[in-house]
């Protein structure tokens, strides 16, 4: 059994299937008053709304969405970046609330190939700071920027920093303190996780300004807490096409009544500062949660939704994860008649599927976000976008 690096196995933690208990799961099909959801309507005017307002009281938060202003200033750009295959540009996204004012720096690569506005995938990077390096001088398979630009599509991508330091000690540096304190004080209020879905929101009120992005088609895209982040963002925000989890494990794609790997308890221990304060109160009491993971998946029909899990990686528990896949979706298939459905059993390793309205694959190996998931990302767009 594979664990996360650092994470000793612990025998507390449940990863044997045999041993997950039956679950019963909140059904996206009918609101809190008992009314039956039948209809685009119901779910646009009613069920979504709910959905949302639930995740946003027990588990992330409220994300806040008033300022005073915002503004975008071009850092730096360089028309022939990457061999002149990409226009790179750093822009200052400058958010100001009651006379206080936050950054947010977006490096931004745009294709020279493409003719016209080119699709957009932003990142939400928690990992190191060299991930995204924008001279290139370092380059991981965590931010594959050439393979972006290579296949016609923007790479566009920030640091959760600039938002909510992911530390316990810092994280209310910066939004918090700086823009929103009154959220501190809030058994609701945003924490870590909603400050970077807030990061996210921001940089697309830029790419909507920016005419060589096509923001019809964008897509947000993180890794397990940045998985995390990214499905909060496209559960809220209807400007994204498409919202993919990598690896969110707990608190991102997979089922919390499941138990399965981490559970609700170690992850509010651990980190204490992604969720809001309400959250604790389902630590071991997961059926008590007015929601399950996979209406969170839900919440972002009828847009596209992407979960990708690893073979290795059972702390996130890949099971769960593709669960609230196929759960969440029967909105996408039910209210909006969308084609195509998930196999009741986990596919297996590298087989991926992509259907016209969600995609899914396990990929061979451990925890991380690489360029064979990003290609799959790519893959499915590509047949999202007709391209
Ligand atoms: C782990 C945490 C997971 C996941 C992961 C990551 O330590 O338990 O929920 O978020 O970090 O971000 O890589």
């Amino acid at each position: 059994v594979a664990c996360l690096p650092g994470i000793a196995q612990n025998d507390a933690y449940n990863y044997e299937e045999s041993k997950v208990h039956p679950i019963s799961l909140p059904d996206p099909f009918v609101s809190l008053r008992g009314e039956a959801i039948e209809t685009i309507r119901d779910w646009e005017y009613l069920r979504r709304g709910e959905i949302v307002s639930l995740f946003e009281n027990e588990v992330y938060g409220q994300v806040p969405g008033d300022m005073d202003a915002i503004r975008f200033e071009l850092a730096s750009e360089d028309k022939l970046a990457m061999n002149g295959t990409a226009h790179l540009k750093e822009i200052d996204i400058l958010v100001e609330r009651k006379g206080r004012t936050i950054r947010l720096r977006l490096i931004l690569f745009v294709p020279t190939a493409v003719t016209g506005p080119a699709p957009v995938f932003l990142l939400i990077n928690h990992r190191d700071p060299e991930n995204i390096d924008p001279s290139r001088q370092v380059r991981t398979g965590f931010w594959p920027a050439e393979a972006i630009i290579e296949r016609g599509y923007a790479a566009a991508t920030f640091h959760v920093k600039d938002v909510s330091d992911d530390n316990n000690d810092t994280f209310k540096a910066d939004i918090l303190n700086t823009l929103y304190p009154e959220q501190l004080e809030m058994e609701n209020g945003m924490r870590g996780l909603g400050a970077w879905a807030w990061g996210a929101m921001r940089a697309m009120d830029y790419l909507i300004t920016d005419g060589q992005i096509d923001v019809r088609k964008a897509a947000v895209v993180g890794h397990s807490r940045g998985g995390k982040a990214a499905l909060w963002t496209g559960a809220q925000d209807t400007r994204w096409a498409i919202t993919v989890s990598n690896e969110s494990g707990c608190g991102g794609a997979a089922l919390s009544r499941r138990r399965f790997g981490e559970t609700v308890k170690r992850i509010n221990t651990s980190f204490p500062y992604w969720f809001t304060d309400n959250f604790n109160r389902y630590n071991d009491q997961e059926d008590l949660l007015p929601v399950d993971q996979h209406l969170l998946v839900a919440a972002i029909a009828p847009r596209a939704v992407y979960v990708a899990s690893a073979s290795e990686d059972q702390w996130a528990d890949p099971k769960g994860e593709f669960l609230s896949l196929r759960l969440g979706t029967r909105v996408h298939r039910e209210i909006y008649k969308m084609d195509g459905s998930f196999p009741a059993s986990l596919p297996a390793p590298e087989s991926p599927l992509h259907l016209p309205y969600a995609g899914h694959h396990i990929r061979d190996g451990k925890h991380n976000l690489t360029p064979y998931d990003w290609e799959r990302f790519m893959d499915f767009a590509d047949q999202l976008f007709g391209k």
